[in-house]
């Protein structure tokens, strides 16, 4: 499950389909009608920037402010995957040129077992693609075999903020909901850490 936009549903010839910002303004609507009293992700992005010596800033594309994050919960747990917008995009999918990659979570719920993430000391290569699953995101777990592993099990209130350009996957979980905000951070060539989702 889902709450919010994420920009990897909304690709288009290896660039962004208008539908995103279509979806990003459904969102804001849905967003503002919980009430809250606070922004959890302009939080999250403030606390990232303090120890950051240019900040973090919400990233752009075309002068347009991208999403601010997503709020999910992968019960089921995420397979064996990789996120790389160098790789995904055509072109800089940002307005300035990235030269590093993260990926936050900060977890609002986690099980009492399962829900590992898991980060393996191996990144893309060709040959991989032999072991992606047919019409998935995912691969199957052999394309990490032999590689250093980091699992890691979250705990609520902690983020991680891993490179998700290793492979990565997520358990499933077991006895509670597994639910986190994330969004993606880009290392811009200003030096500013930039997110999106
Ligand atoms: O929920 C997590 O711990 C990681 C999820 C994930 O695949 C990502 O943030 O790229
Ligand atoms: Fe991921």
């Amino acid at each position: 499950m889902r709450f919010g936009v994420g920009i990897s549903d909304h690709m288009a010839d290896g660039g962004v389909a208008d539908s995103y910002w279509e979806a990003l303004e459904g969102h804001s609507r849905a967003w503002r009608a919980l009430g809250l009293s606070f922004d959890p992700f302009a939080v999250c992005r403030e606390a990232l920037g303090a120890h950051w010596p240019g900040g973090a800033v919400v990233g752009r594309r075309g002068g347009r402010r991208l999403g601010d994050g997503v709020a999910r919960e992968p019960n089921q747990g995420f397979l064996v995957h990789f996120d790389d917008a160098s790789r995904e995009y055509r072109e800089d999918l940002l307005d300035v040129p990235l030269i590093g990659q993260f990926a936050f979570n900060l977890y609002l719920s986690v099980p009492p077992s399962g829900g590992e993430t898991v980060l393996w000391r191996h990144r893309w290569q060709p040959g991989d693609e032999a072991y992606r699953l047919p019409g998935s995101y995912g691969y199957d777990e052999a394309v990490v075999r032999g590689a250093e592993s980091l699992e890691i099990t979250p705990r609520v209130g902690e983020a991680l903020l891993i490179d998700p350009r290793n492979f990565h996957a997520v358990r499933p979980s077991r006895g509670a909901r597994r639910v986190a905000l994330g969004f993606a951070v880009g290392l811009a060539s200003s030096g500013q850490l930039v997110t999106w989702a």
